[in-house]
């Protein structure tokens, strides 16, 4: 346990009687939808997001890092600041790990996250950047490479992600691939998406029959002009050329402004192309905000999309959902926190869509009932229920309020050292 127990049981206490007073008005008013309340708070307790190790170090940008306090120094203290977001907020059982960032020994990990309660989400890999021991640069591409040696090296630390998420009990993989380019010309398009997919086939031999790998698109950086998996139709093909255990993951981000990702959704999930999520909000690119900061109600159409497909293929369709934010100006804990709940929160909300009415609305065309039928869902208040679901797991009514009366933060940051220097971009 990161956080005394007692702490968390105190700050509920002096919140039980407004919660119940809530909870008990929420469930009246669902009655007179016929939603049962209890069954709604039940999905909210099964519901989890996974929490990326490098979300909970500060981020920065192209221009600067500010280092925040008692940031953690390697992937224990990470996993251990994953903790405290679990154990507050009971939504993020998983913890997605990056290599060679999070490079440790796999029995260590596996004990550590057990004591934690934490399991092992996606593996991602790194061919991003250069490692000081790597002896071939991925400054011009890495699975694209038009060196063979160089997609070689690319193809074989894939691998061995897999091979340390075997160890770590994972069952997938996530690649995404800075590869791309900066000026019309510089590449071919159709002979690089080939060398790509080359690659990929070799990877995608490596997988072990359980497992799954998902490729993940974005249109821009750091190649400015083209990407090779650019947008969710390359993706799509890259999957299916592929095989059944690789699917495509959107992140909210990698999208033109004022994309439909919401119909995204929908036909990667029509054709059983949809294997996750990274979930993140943004006012102009790929700014990675916290999830439902700028946009709550994109991210309750996405959710409503899911749940569509949840009650239509039920088990069979199990996306892996992630957070995958940048923090540069908040508590990286309290952001993960805060991002998981509205996850969470959208999930609920769709999960309240009259669904019979909205299709009786579509098969009329009649858009503004239609419409009023999303709204309606969209506006109800769920925090009663995603508080109560918090308190009966053990976790906190509130866990931003929790989280600060604590004194975590203080009291890693007089254990961890400060990290100085500066740095742009993710980390
Ligand atoms: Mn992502």
């Amino acid at each position: 346990m990161q956080i005394d127990p007692d702490v968390i049981e105190q700050h509920n206490r002096s919140r039980l009687a407004a919660l119940d007073a809530d909870y008990a008005a929420l469930g009246g008013q669902l009655q007179r939808s016929n939603i049962d309340i209890e069954s709604l708070t039940a999905s909210a307790g099964r519901f989890g997001v996974a929490i990326p190790s490098w979300g909970v170090g500060t981020g920065g940008t192209r221009f600067a890092r500010f280092p925040g306090r008692g940031e953690p120094r390697h992937v224990f203290d990470k996993l251990a600041d994953c903790g405290v977001i679990q154990q507050l907020t009971q939504a993020t059982p998983t913890v997605s790990l990056h290599i060679p960032w999070d490079d440790a020994d796999p029995a260590a990990l596996r004990e550590q996250a057990d004591k934690l309660g934490l399991g092992f989400d996606a593996m991602n890999s790194n061919t991003f950047q250069d490692q000081s021991d790597q002896p071939r640069s991925y400054k011009f591409g890495s699975l694209s490479h038009t060196d063979a040696a160089t997609r070689e090296q690319a193809v074989a630390h894939n691998i061995r992600c897999i091979e340390i998420g075997r160890a770590l009990g994972s069952q997938a993989l996530t690649v995404w691939v800075g590869d791309g380019s900066n000026f019309p010309g510089q590449t071919h398009m159709g002979k690089q998406f080939d060398r790509y997919l080359d690659a990929m086939t070799q990877v995608y031999a490596a997988l072990p029959d359980d497992w799954q790998l998902f490729t993940e698109h974005k249109m821009y950086e750091p190649a400015f002009y083209s990407t090779v998996v650019q947008d969710w139709g390359s993706n799509y093909l890259i999957a299916k050329e592929l095989g059944p255990k690789a699917s495509c993951l959107v992140d909210l981000g990698h999208h033109a402004p004022n994309v439909n990702i919401e119909m995204i959704v929908s036909r990667l999930a029509r054709f059983g192309k949809l294997g996750g999520f990274h979930f993140n909000d943004s006012k102009y690119g790929d700014d990675d905000l916290d999830s439902g900061a700028i946009d709550p109600y994109r991210l309750f159409l996405v959710f409503n999309e899911l749940v569509d497909i949840e009650r239509q293929q039920g088990d069979a369709f199990r996306p892996a959902y992630m957070l995958d934010q940048s923090h540069n100006v908040t508590d990286p804990i309290e952001s993960l926190m805060t991002s998981a709940v509205e996850v969470q929160r959208a999930y609920l909300q769709a999960m309240l869509v009259d669904r019979q009415a909205l299709s009786a609305y579509q098969a009329d065309n009649d858009a503004l009932m239609a419409s009023q039928t999303l709204k309606q869902a969209f506006r109800t208040n769920v925090d009663p229920i995603l508080q109560q679901s918090r308190l009966r797991s053990g976790g906190a009514i509130d866990p931003v309020g929790a989280y600060r009366e604590s004194g975590y933060r203080a009291a890693v940051a007089s254990e961890r050292p400060a990290i100085s220097g500066a740095g742009g971009g993710i980390v």
